[in-house]
């Protein structure tokens, strides 16, 4: 039957796995925010973009959010964006590996106040389908000399399945208990 504790678990449980699922990039963040002051290119090397994660932009009216290709990127060109935001708050999920390029709409910003960035966005660390032979797997060779590295999990990115599963199981446990 449900009741406001069972509805508070659930709602807990769905933040967690939200959390361990794809993480928020606030643009310029966490002291800055998508304006004239803030340096995107320092704030874009500290930041790791995986497959999943989301941008979000938060700005005033002042500016606009233009995601563009990267010829009109390193041109600044703001004619023929791909898309156009202006409503303050803008979330973009990354949803494949590559690079996006972002510049504000606004007449001079991108040129001259620096209000570009671009994300480069890798592969999620969640562990996936080990199809990566490169060099053809010498399977017949007994003696295989150590020279390629043990797969090792990255230990700061690693382990969203893990998480994922005891989230899961957290969750549960509070539906029995509470
Ligand atoms: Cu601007």
């Amino acid at each position: 039957m449900l009741n406001l504790r069972t509805l508070m678990s659930l709602a807990v449980t769905a933040l967690f796995i939200q959390s361990a699922i794809g993480a928020k990039h606030a643009v310029g963040g966490p002291d800055g925010e998508w304006n004239q002051v803030t340096n995107f290119t320092t704030w874009a090397k500290g930041e790791r973009f995986e497959v999943g994660d989301t941008l979000e932009f938060t700005y005033n009216a002042a500016h606009s959010v233009l995601e563009v290709n990267e010829k009109a990127y390193d041109d600044c060109d703001t004619s023929s964006p791909i898309t156009i935001e202006s409503s303050g708050t803008t979330s973009i999920t990354l949803s494949s590996v590559g690079k996006r390029f972002f510049i504000c709409g606004t007449s001079g910003h991108c040129e001259n106040d620096g209000m570009k960035v671009t994300i480069d966005t890798v592969s999620s660390t969640t562990p996936s389908t080990p199809t990566t032979p490169s060099k053809p797997d010498p399977a017949d060779s007994p003696a295989d000399p150590p020279t390629k590295p043990e797969k090792t999990r990255n230990a700061g990115n690693g382990g969203y399945e893990v998480n994922l599963a005891m989230l899961l199981g957290f969750g549960l446990m509070s539906l029995m208990f509470l």
